[in-house]
């Protein structure tokens, strides 16, 4: 047995102990070993802590989603959330978003922003995938991008970095306070982050660029998660030890509507 496996199994057990002697010494255990989802306070949030733990524990960090063939994807793509209403975006897409920039900050070694020419110009990848939405839908694309672990280590991810948390053109992203930030933003734990599959996606069922609707200039693609964690209109990428202090403090903008953060799938 490798050391990986028996410490899984070693942790394991401890949460199933735990669990038996009571749900909130489950959820005491998990946190002791770094499974605690951010959205796990309140009654609810044992149920979270379980579901996070006993998936991220069962299920091995690099298994892969399903990828589909191209004769897969399917004729029509719905969409869910409108394309920014304020200015700064709607003079970005008037120059095609030649002036757009994505700027990955926080506990990284090196602040940087990028274009979506820098970003074309990295190794490309495309991803045949199954989107499918908490609301019940689901569709089949093409996504072609770079993948995030690229550009992590390109601004040195910071060993205490725990979250990878995404901002969109649709939300207030440059609040001073970022309490203060509400709307559809949403977090990764590093495992989704560094996950081979996980998508900064520039061009969609081979068109070289995103339809507005589905995200232009730039989405992450997160395959392993419901669609929600897949944000659209990217202006800013954050590194950070705790999402405590983003919004209401629960990871994501779904989980201060009532929503799981953990949306694997
Ligand atoms: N910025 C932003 N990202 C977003 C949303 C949104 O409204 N705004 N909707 C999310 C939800 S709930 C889903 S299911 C998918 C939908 O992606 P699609 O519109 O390309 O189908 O995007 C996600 N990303
Ligand atoms: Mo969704």
């Amino acid at each position: 047995m490798n050391e990986n496996i028996s410490r899984r199994r070693l942790i394991w057990t401890g949460v199933a102990a735990a669990g038996a002697a009571g749900l909130g010494g489950a959820a005491l255990f998990a946190k002791r070993v770094g499974l605690i989802p951010p959205d796990s306070h309140g009654l609810l949030g044992v149920g979270e802590t379980l579901t996070y733990a006993t998936q991220r524990l069962l299920v091995s960090e690099k298994t892969m989603a399903r990828e589909f063939n191209r004769s897969e994807i399917s004729s029509f793509a719905p969409i869910k959330g409108n394309p920014p209403e304020n200015e700064m975006y709607e003079r970005l897409r008037a120059k095609d978003f030649a002036d757009w920039r994505l700027s990955v900050g926080g506990l990284v070694s090196r602040a940087t922003s990028f274009s979506l020419d820098e970003l074309k110009r990295m190794p490309a990848e495309n991803h045949v995938f199954l989107q499918a939405c908490e609301e019940g839908w689901s569709f089949i694309a093409e996504w072609g991008g770079v993948p995030l672990h690229h550009v992590l280590n390109l601004v040195g991810v910071l060993p205490q970095a725990r979250y990878v948390v995404f901002f969109g053109y649709d939300i207030n992203y440059d609040a001073p306070n970022a309490r203060d930030i509400r709307g559809k933003w949403n977090s990764i734990d590093m495992s989704d982050a560094w996950h081979p599959q996980t998508l900064l996606a520039y061009s969609m069922n081979g068109l070289g660029e995103l339809p507005v609707e589905h995200g232009a200039p730039l989405r992450v693609r997160v395959p392993r998660q419901l669609g929600n964690k897949s944000v659209k209109y990217l202006a800013k990428i954050l590194l950070a030890d705790s999402v405590a202090n983003i919004g209401m403090g629960l990871g994501s903008g779904g989980a201060e509507r009532g929503y799981s953060w953990w949306s694997g799938i």
